[in-house]
């Protein structure tokens, strides 16, 4: 009995290889290219996109989706496509290659198709799977490396400047910002992006690296994207490596990080002050912009006088000598959308910064201000040699006195000389070189008045 079975076997192996090849029952699939990696199969209701050339049993081309120059879409299991391509492609992997031969039956039958498929033609279609999606799927996600910090992450509103490597599933690229040298900013969550990035950018930390993959009608849908040769075909899922640079709120104020305390503070800085201070200044993924180590002295300015941007400024207040801070600026308190030298647009700025030394200030529009109480006479007490007239030298050490018994402050950040003969000149009304009692009257006078008016 066993032995029966046995010849009948192999008198049907003989006569298939004997003969001509006949009319075969089901389709034969030839798996000749299977890639390495394989993230899903084709499954029944899976929308596929692939490269075809139909051919006949003797290797004639009847049909080709490359003549064509547009690869085949359409939907598994549903008739989009011959029978026995519909049950051949089932388990493929995008980027394999496989050789399926269909019998008439699963083809075009005992009619054939026009001129171009004779009736009961067995054919064989050379198919290579381009990409595969579902109607179910959603974005994909899959976090490459994330920073062990992360204070606040992506949201919805926030301006976010990445870069990104834009792929096809078969691994073709359609994009990538680092060929531009240049990020991709863009508001997340209203639109401006396609919706499977507006979603998958949110809650990312500046410095991580996500992998997404999103179908099409979360991407460029149908149409695709691109004008004459398109970039992106239509329904294509798209792969995306992204790099969040950085990103900002429209609200976000400056951040301040105390890093090192200064031990003795009496004093600290504020507006009007003239301070001198070390700074590093980098992007957020740490490429180093300026430093004050390139010079030979420190950095200096007067506090609120609107020579730096608004967000160091203010970092700058309320510190001692010899605090340092890190500091985080966003692009609306650095500067602004369009950037300035090798500041991008955009750009949120860290700052390291240490304060170097401090001298306080006098308000604007002042050149010396009073700390105790202004002598009663002021002529009498500048008049020292009691001649009824102050020149210049008379002038400018009654000044110099005041400050260093600590009574009065000249304004910092410039030479004391230059500021006194300064206030000398406003004096000396009739600039005689010498200020008189009355022309001291008149200005005191005059500045009351001045003061009036300012307080109206
Ligand atoms: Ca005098
Ligand atoms: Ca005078």
């Amino acid at each position: 009995m066993v032995r029966r079975i046995f010849l009948s076997l192999l008198l049907a192996t003989w006569f298939s290889v004997d003969c001509n090849p006949g009319p075969i029952d089901d389709i034969a699939v030839d798996r000749y290219f299977i890639p390495k990696s394989c993230i899903r199969e084709v499954k029944s209701g899976d929308f596929v996109r692939y490269h075809y050339n139909g051919t006949f049993t003797d290797g004639k081309l009847f049909d080709s989706s490359y003549d064509r120059g547009a690869a085949f879409f359409g939907q598994v299991g549903q008739k989009w496509q011959i029978a026995g391509v519909d049950k051949g492609i089932l388990g493929m992997c995008v980027n394999e290659h496989r050789k399926i031969t269909v019998p008439p039956h699963l083809a075009y039958g005992s009619q054939g198709a026009g001129d171009k498929v004779p009736p009961d033609t067995t054919l064989v279609f050379d198919l290579v799977l381009l990409d595969v999606f579902n109607r179910a799927d959603q974005v994909q996600t899959k976090v490459i490396s994330t920073p062990k910090e992360c204070k606040r992450s992506v949201m919805r509103t926030d301006f976010v400047r990445f870069h990104f490597n834009g792929t096809l599933l078969d691994g073709s690229a359609f994009d990538s910002s680092y060929k531009r040298s240049q990020t991709q900013d863009s508001v997340v969550g209203e639109g401006w992006l396609i919706k499977g990035l507006d979603e998958g950018l949110l809650g990312m930390c500046v410095g991580e690296i996500r992998h997404f993959i999103i179908p099409p009608f979360l991407a460029f849908g149908e149409k695709g994207y691109g004008t004459e040769i398109p970039d992106i075909p239509g329904s294509a899922v798209l792969v995306f490596d992204i790099h969040v640079i950085d990103f900002h709120g429209v609200k976000d104020t400056v951040q301040v990080d105390i890093t090192r305390k200064s031990e003795a503070c009496n004093e600290t800085s504020e507006v009007n002050d003239f301070i001198q201070y070390h700074y590093n200044c980098s992007l957020l993924d740490g490429t180093l912009l300026f430093t004050s180590r390139d010079y030979e002295t420190p950095q200096d300015v007067v506090l609120g006088g609107d020579k730096i941007i608004d967000g160091l400024d203010e970092a700058l207040r309320n510190m001692c000598v010899g605090e340092r801070r890190t500091v985080i600026v966003p692009p609306h308190l650095g500067h602004g959308e369009k950037g300035a030298g090798i500041v991008p647009g955009s750009a949120v700025l860290r700052f390291e910064l240490e304060l170097v030394s401090l001298q306080k200030g006098v308000p604007e529009g002042y050149l010396f201000i009073w700390l105790e109480e202004s002598p009663g006479h002021l002529f009498e007490a500048l008049d020292v040699n009691q001649d009824q007239q102050v020149p210049l030298e008379e002038f400018s050490q009654f000044i110099k006195q005041q400050v260093s018994e600590g009574k009065g402050r000249l304004k910092p950040a410039q030479d004391p000389d230059s500021v006194i003969i300064d206030m000398f000149k406003n004096q000396d009304r009739n600039t005689d070189g010498l200020i008189t009692q009355d022309e001291l009257k008149l200005k005191v006078d005059e500045d009351a008045e001045k003061t009036r008016h300012e307080e109206l």
